[in-house]
């Protein structure tokens, strides 16, 4: 069957969703099509109980140059329909996707193979865990251009890195590369450009095989307690333990356990 889409991939390999971010030739810079499929791709994943883990990379050298700045050239020549509407474009596509990724009950991994700029650094600060390649970089490419960070990274970004190194990366836009990210655990893993799709693969495999409803709850747990009081986690975390409680991976864990075997989850 031909694929739906014409600037990602996807590709499902056991419970692993491998989304591709496929115009290499723009540096896989989002252009409207793009926001669309990325969206219906997650939409797709929370509906498929065989999907356990998504993996997001790029195609190509780059991971994701942020917008199409040709696109948004576009807007403003005499023949064009005059300077886009940023704030009406990201409420009704990028602020949509970046939500579906946060509220998505799986793990969502970016796997970093190259440059990360702009709404691209953003879209891969969604993501819930990031591996990269030593080769890889963020450029917040934003001020640059005279624009803002979006797609929640001056919130993530601030959550990883503290309010004086979110600001002077917002500010000066400077490469910040893959190590250094891993050093303030903006990154999870560095990996040679040549192992990054093995170890990729070995870590969404590993979280594929887990209790995925499970995962989805401590997702949800941790999302909540940036703005929580400790009563409300409190109150939050006996909710969600009830649900987890509840799943048939938590009695499989359990009779795995006691008889001294390896559990085999189904993400039930
Ligand atoms: O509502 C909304 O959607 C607004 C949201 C806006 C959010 C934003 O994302 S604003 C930030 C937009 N992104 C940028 O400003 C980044 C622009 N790109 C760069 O600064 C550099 O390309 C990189 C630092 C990413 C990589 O540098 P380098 O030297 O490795 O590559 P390059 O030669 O500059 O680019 C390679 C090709 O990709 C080149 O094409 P060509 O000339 O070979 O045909 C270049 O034009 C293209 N490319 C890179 N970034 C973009 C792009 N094409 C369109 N849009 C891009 N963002």
């Amino acid at each position: 069957m031909s694929s739906p889409f014409s600037t990602i991939t996807v590709e499902q390999a056991g419970g692993v969703l491998t989304v591709t971010l496929n115009r290499p030739e723009a540096y896989n810079a989002f252009d409207e099509q793009m926001t669309v499929e990325l969206s219906t791709a997650f939409k797709n994943a929370q509906r498929d109980d065989a999907v356990r883990c998504v993996v997001l990379t790029g195609a190509g050298r780059a991971f994701c140059a942020g917008q199409d700045l040709k696109e948004i050239e576009g807007h403003y020549r005499d023949d064009g329909e005059g300077p886009l509407d940023f704030g009406a474009h990201l409420r009704k596509r990028l602020n949509p996707l970046i939500t579906r990724i946060r509220t998505l009950e799986k793990p969502v991994v970016a796997s970093l193979n190259g440059v990360a700029a702009g709404a691209g650094a953003s879209l891969a600060f969604a993501c819930d865990l990031r591996i990269a390649s030593k080769s890889a970089y963020f450029t917040m490419a934003f001020a640059a251009i005279g624009l803002v960070p979006d797609c929640g990274a001056t919130l993530t970004l601030l959550q990883h890195v503290g309010y004086s190194k979110a600001l002077e990366l917002c500010w000066l836009g400077e490469k910040f590369s893959a190590e250094e990210a891993a050093r303030c655990g903006l990154v999870n893993k560095v990996a040679e450009p040549e192992q990054l799709a093995d170890a990729t693969r070995e870590l969404a495999s590993t979280l594929a095989a887990m209790p995925t409803r499970g995962l989805g709850l401590i997702k949800r747990a941790l999302g909540k307690a940036w703005t929580a009081t400790l009563d409300d986690q409190l109150e939050y975390e006996a909710f969600l333990q009830q649900t987890a409680g509840l799943t048939q991976d938590h009695r499989e864990g359990v009779r795995a356990f006691l008889e001294k075997r390896k559990p085999k989850f189904e993400g039930k």
